[in-house]
Parts: C-alpha cells; sequence; structure tokens
C-alpha cells in the first residue's frame, strides 16, 4: 500500500512539472497584430513590453495597399490590399513611438508604447 502511494505521489509531481512547461508563455506572445481597416490602425495605440524584440502583424483587411511607416522605429514597409506583413521592432526603450500609413496619412495613425 505504502508503495503504491510513494508512486502517485511521483505521478502527481511529474504532472505538475508538464503543467509548469506548459504555462511558460510561448514565443507568439511577441507578436502583437495591428489591423489595418477603413484606412485606420486598430488599435491605434499598441503596448509591447520594452527591452525586447517584437513581431508586429500588419494585418490589412482593406482592398487597397498601404504603407506601414515609423521614422521612430525605422519601418517602411508596403501592405498589400488583403495581405498581411511581419515586422520586427526592438528592443525598444522605454517611450513613445508613433507610426502612420504614409498612403492615408489623414486617418491611418498609431502609436506603440513600449514600457
Ligand atoms: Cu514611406
Amino acid at each position: 500500500m505504502r508503495r503504491v502511494s510513494l508512486l502517485s505521489a511521483a505521478f502527481g509531481i511529474a504532472l505538475s512539472g508538464a503543467a509548469l512547461i506548459h504555462a511558460v508563455p510561448a514565443q507568439a506572445a511577441d507578436t502583437v497584430t495591428i489591423v489595418i481597416k477603413d484606412h485606420k490602425f486598430e488599435p491605434a495605440e499598441v503596448r509591447i513590453p520594452a527591452n525586447k524584440r517584437v513581431t508586429l502583424l500588419v494585418d490589412n483587411q482593406d482592398a487597397t495597399s498601404e504603407e506601414f511607416e515609423s521614422g521612430e522605429m525605422k519601418v517602411e514597409k508596403i501592405v498589400g490590399g488583403r495581405k498581411q506583413i511581419k515586422v520586427m521592432v526592438g528592443p525598444l526603450k522605454p517611450g513613445r513611438y508613433p507610426f502612420f500609413g504614409e498612403f492615408h496619412e489623414a486617418t491611418a495613425q498609431g502609436v506603440v508604447i513600449a514600457e
């Protein structure tokens, strides 16, 4: 009887160990999606961790192409109509990093906030 309970205790420890491994944030957590719709960014305010490399997935749901641009993040990249691009940014110091869509600058405005 004693042997059985020891075994099940060991098994329980192994299980909780596995659960802990699964609790570690995946790399996907460092990807943030920014949707372009009606020539606006959604969300227009994007919060990312400072001092870390982050992938911005820019998902253009408009039929027209856009240029995702930011002098502060040194990015200038075309995203076609109904297409997606990945933009690597950082590691960024804490602060505000404006971005815009150059083809629809009047409405396509946003900011990355590294914190
Ligand atoms: Cu440009």
